[in-house]
């Protein structure tokens, strides 16, 4: 019984491991809205980024189970030959679309239709961690896009990144990063009705 038991423990052991990875994206995510949040009250009614006070204001649940949109393509500014665009919504945090390039570099998905969206949910592929911004914008066709809001904090690899936001008429979805410590990559986006 207790070699049982203990074979058990010892199973436990590195499962919990795994077990313990979106727990930890959980924690990040919700620590990188917070800091997001913060550098939003800081930087209050100040110059730019209209929408980016309001955006960066995130207090919901890390793992949203309904209303998910599955993009049908993707285009970027650049891809690295092993991580095309498609990689960045393939359900995979593990998987990277990545620029292989520094900022600007953007990525624009399409939803295959003109829908209302209310919340854009990244995870980030980064090295090293540092400033990074992002502007967020959608719109019916590729050149009529509008922002929708700006991400602009400390970010690190693994975390996500959440943008509360309401927009509709919204077929095409462009995140564009202006400002990074590193090339431009994200490991999954997530859009949700
Ligand atoms: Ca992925």
């Amino acid at each position: 019984m207790n070699s049982i038991l203990r074979k058990i423990a010892s199973e436990r052991g590195p499962a919990k491991g795994h077990q313990g990875r979106p727990a930890y994206a959980i924690v990040v995510g919700l620590a990188a809205s917070l800091v997001l949040g913060l550098s939003a009250c800081t930087g209050g009614g100040d110059e730019k980024g209209e929408a980016t006070q309001k955006a960066a204001t995130s207090s919901t649940p890390a793992s949203p189970t309904s209303g998910k949109i599955v993009p049908t393509s993707a285009t970027a500014s650049s891809s690295d030959p092993a991580g095309l665009p498609k990689l960045a919504f393939d359900g995979d945090v593990t998987t990277v679309w990545n620029a292989g390039a520094s900022a600007p570099s953007w990525i624009q998905l399409d939803l295959g239709q003109p829908v209302t969206i209310s919340r854009v949910r990244l995870n980030v592929a980064q090295d090293p961690p540092g400033p990074t911004m992002h502007e967020i914008s959608g719109g019916p066709t590729p050149d009529s896009l509008t922002l929708i809001g700006t991400l602009d904090g400390n970010t690190t690899g693994g975390q996500w990144l959440e943008l509360n936001q309401s927009a509709n008429n919204v077929r095409y979805v462009k995140i564009e990063t202006t400002k990074s410590p590193s090339w431009v990559a994200w490991r999954e986006i997530e859009i949700y009705k």
